[in-house]
């Protein structure tokens, strides 16, 4: 199936057609763009940095269009964000529909029926079939941050306990719990306190060492410099996102579960990235049959709208006082609409049936490239959630361990140069991810890894 027809049209029938085929009409960055990234520059914080220098005019199906009239292919969706694609017509109508009704009141002023029927959807699609409640915030890092608050107060102790390699956010805490220093926390100290960080399973760099041996790996740590009673949660992302999608040895997030229960611990699965269908089931927990106490997301639950939510069991949830959550935005209406339009186009459209097909069509086309490029020394993620990482060659020209960031960067800069938005990530620098929207067609995806290939080729 290809769904470009589905969700590539954006519902305002004054718009032509957004074309769903890659098409430079300047160089990359065009004239309006380099004019743009000029007042950019004049007005907006250096701190904001942008990837590719190129102004958005609209976007959808697996496009985005630039104000220069060139159509890039979007193996990115604004990080993991679009995954029903960034003009859904189902989404597009309910914005407009709910915009028109009211635009916000405030949920915990006058509440609003929206916020509660995504509770509903939520609790129904995490995993687990336990009583649950859900409580709904703006962004991925104000999401975790309340899932921690919610822990300590249902266990009545400090210690939280996160991974290497592990991003989850840019506030004050979230930074703490966040593992890379260049750019998410350098200068910006100090941190919150109580924060640990265990080993995490890194198949790729573990010297294949099984889940269950890397699991005690991280249990001993914990049990020896925290103390097992002093653990008010662990956190994880069950695929990690920013880290490198670094997806874990099977077997390590059972056994974290399983002492977590022995132990008092909750366990929070962090699936703003790898959740609501992205990884081709609804959560990437699911995988394992892993229930989490409490499920974070954000990114791809509300095509585009910013939204995030806190999922868990219904007796830590309702432990809290009333009024110790909330916030002014928290389930903005808006939002809530386009959640609740989302959720219903992936399942009408079968989006999770549609991200394991494009892993099977990246995949195909990855694997080949990583047979005949030992520069490509791992393929990795599930669904429309992969990665490649890249490594430097010893002398008789086989793969090593060493990370390759500048290959990794060269081969960014052609693919976008040419077209194609393109993402890293990694500890290391040297990880390629693509997750394209899931309303992408095969065409794209194949015109993409075409030019990836073509990238690899040139560049020695
Ligand atoms: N947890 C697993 O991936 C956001 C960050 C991009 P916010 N990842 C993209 C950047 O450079 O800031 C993320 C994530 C995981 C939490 C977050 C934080 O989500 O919505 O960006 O706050």
């Amino acid at each position: 199936m290809t769904s470009q027809t589905l969700t590539a049209a954006p519902s305002d029938s004054s718009l032509p057609e957004l074309k769903q085929t890659r098409h430079l009409a300047t160089e990359l960055p065009g004239p309006r763009s380099r004019e743009l990234m000029a007042r950019k520059t004049a007005a907006v914080a250096g701190g904001v940095g942008v990837t590719m220098p190129v102004f958005a005019a609209r976007a959808g199906g697996g496009i985005v269009e630039d104000i220069d009239g060139n159509r890039l292919i979007d193996l990115g969706s604004g990080i993991a964000v679009t995954t029903v694609g960034a003009s859904a017509p189902a989404v597009v109508a309910a914005v407009q529909e709910q915009a028109a009704a009211f635009t916000h009141t405030c949920f915990t002023v006058t509440p609003y029926e929206g916020y509660v029927e995504v509770a509903e959807r939520l609790n129904a699609l995490t995993p687990g079939g336990h009583a649950k409640r859900t409580a709904l915030f703006n962004s991925g890092a104000e999401a975790v941050e309340n899932a921690i608050k919610v822990a300590r107060h249902a266990t009545g102790r400090d210690a939280v306990i996160v991974f290497d390699h592990a991003y989850h956010g840019r506030t004050n805490l979230t930074m703490a719990m966040t593992a890379k220093v260049m750019p998410y926390k350098k200068g910006f100290g100090p941190f919150a306190g109580e924060v640990y960080r265990a080993p995490m399973s890194y198949p790729f760099r573990d010297g294949g060492l099984s889940g269950a041996e890397v699991a005690r790996r991280a249990i001993d740590m914990i049990e020896k410099q925290v103390g097992a009673d002093e653990v008010a949660c662990l956190i994880v992302e069950p695929i990690q996102g920013e880290g490198g999608f670094i997806e874990p040895a099977l077997g390590f997030l059972p056994a974290l579960v399983e002492w977590c229960r022995a132990n008092g611990v909750l366990f929070i699965a962090d699936e703003v990235q790898s959740g609501i269908a992205r990884t081709g089931s609804w959560f990437a927990s699911d995988l394992e049959g892993v229930e989490p106490d409490l499920v974070v997301m954000a990114k791809g639950v509300a095509g585009g709208m910013p939204l995030s939510a806190i999922t868990g069991r219904a007796d830590i949830m309702d432990g809290v006082h009333a009024g110790g959550l909330g916030g002014t935005y928290g389930g903005n209406p808006v939002a809530c609409a386009a959640a609740l339009a989302a959720l219903d186009t992936i399942e009408r459209e079968d989006l999770i049936g549609r991200a394991r097909r494009i892993e099977t069509v990246i995949r195909e086309r990855l694997d080949a490239l990583a047979a005949r490029d030992p520069r490509v020394g791992d393929v990795r993620g599930r669904g429309a959630m992969i990665a490649i990482e890249l490594v430097k060659t010893d002398e008789d020209g086989n793969g090593t361990l060493e990370p390759d960031a500048t290959l990794t960067n060269a081969v960014a800069t052609y693919a976008r140069n040419a077209g194609v938005i393109v993402l890293t990530c990694g500890t290391y620098g040297n990880v390629l991810r693509f997750l394209p929207p899931l309303s992408i067609s095969d065409d794209l995806l194949h015109d993409a890894f075409d030019v990836l290939e073509e990238a690899f080729d040139s560049i020695r």
